[in-house]
C-alpha cells in the first residue's frame, strides 16, 4: 500500500513529572484517531501505574520515511544453562565490544545510568573500545524517535514470532532496526526499566536482535539503552538521524529460537 502524507504520533505519560511510558507510531491521516486511542489506552493501563499526565503529539512528517527491513530476531533457547554474565560476555565478544566495557555498561543500566543514578530517558552512547560516553547530556541521553512498522510487516512479525510476540518486543525491534542502521553503530544493549519485564536484548550489526530472557531480576525498576559505536562519530549527524529522521519498517526477517552456541557461530 502507498502511504503518503504521513503523520508522527507520540505518547508520553508521567506521574508527578516522573516518566511512566512512551510509544509512537507513523500513520496516515485516516489512521490518526485509532492510533491516538490505542496509545492513550497503553498509557492508562501501563504496568508501572496510572499517569497524571498524558501527552499526545501529532505532526505531519516533513520528509518521507526511509524504508528498512526488520532485523532478524534470535531468542536464546538454552538461556537457563548460563549466567547472564556468561551470555553477555559471549555476545560482547561476538560484537567486537571490549568485554569489561560491555559489562560495566550493563551494570550502569541496571543501577541507573544517569549521573544521579536514575533511569535515563534516552540512551547512553558508548565508544566500544574506550568506554568513553559521547552523549552531550548524560542525564537525558540520545533518544531514537520517529519510527514505526507498516501494518503488513507487523502481521508478518506476528506470524513468525507466534506466542512470543509482545508489543514491547515489536517496539523494541523497530527501534533497534533504526539504531543499527546508522553506520557508526555496532551494537545496542537494552534492559527494560519496567520492573515486570525482564526480557532484554543485544542487537549486533550484521547478525540481528538477540532476545535475552531474565536479563535482570524481576521487580527491578531500573534499565535503559546503550548504543555502542565505532571510534569516530559525527555527533551532529548522529543526533539528527536518531532523533529526527523518520524510519518505516516495511518488511520482516526471521525469528530463530536457537542455542547460544549457534548464535555465536552465526555471521
Ligand atoms: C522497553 O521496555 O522499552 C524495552 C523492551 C525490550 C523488549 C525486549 C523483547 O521482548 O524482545
Amino acid at each position: 500500500m502507498k502511504r503518503n502524507n504521513l503523520f508522527s504520533i507520540k505518547m508520553r505519560a508521567s506521574r508527578e513529572r516522573e516518566h511512566i511510558s512512551g510509544a509512537e507510531r507513523i500513520v496516515t491521516e485516516s489512521e490518526i484517531s485509532k492510533a491516538a486511542k490505542e496509545l492513550t489506552e497503553r498509557a492508562l493501563f501501563h504496568p508501572k501505574g496510572k499517569p497524571d499526565s498524558i501527552n499526545i503529539k501529532i505532526e505531519l512528517l516533513k520528509k518521507p520515511p526511509i524504508n528498512l527491513k526488520l532485523l532478524d530476531i534470535y531468542e536464546i533457547a538454552d538461556r537457563e544453562n548460563y549466567t547472564i554474565k556468561d551470555i553477555l560476555t559471549s555476545l560482547f565478544k561476538k560484537a567486537n565490544i571490549d568485554v569489561s566495557i560491555g559489562l560495566s555498561v550493563y551494570k550502569s543500566l541496571i543501577s541507573g545510568a544517569s549521573p544521579a543514578g536514575t533511569v535515563m530517558r534516552g540512551a547512553m552512547v558508548v565508544e566500544s573500545r574506550t568506554g568513553i560516553r559521547l552523549e552531550p547530556d548524560k542525564f537525558r541521553g540520545i533518544r531514537a524517535s520517529y519510527m514505526d512498522i507498516t501494518p503488513e510487516a507487523e502481521e508478518k512479525l506476528k506470524k513468525i514470532a507466534g506466542a512470543r510476540f509482545t508489543q514491547n518486543m515489536k517496539d523494541a525491534v523497530v527501534l533497534s532496526t533504526k539504531v543499527l542502521n546508522h553506520p557508526a553503530v555496532i551494537a545496542e544493549l537494552c534492559v527494560s526499566d519496567d520492573p515486570d519485564y525482564t526480557t532484554g536484548y543485544l542487537s549486533i550489526k550484521g547478525l540481528g536482535y538477540i532476545r535475552i530472557r531474565e536479563i535482570k531480576p524481576a521487580g527491578l525498576p531500573k534499565g535503559g539503552r546503550a548504543f555502542f559505536i565505532k571510534n569516530k562519530l559525527d555527533r551532529k549527524g548522529f543526533i539528527e538521524y536518531m532523533e529526527a529522521t523518520p524510519i518505516l519498517i516495511n518488511d520482516t526477517g526471521n525469528y530463530f529460537f536457537v542455542p547460544l552456541s549457534s548464535i555465536i557461530s552465526g555471521s
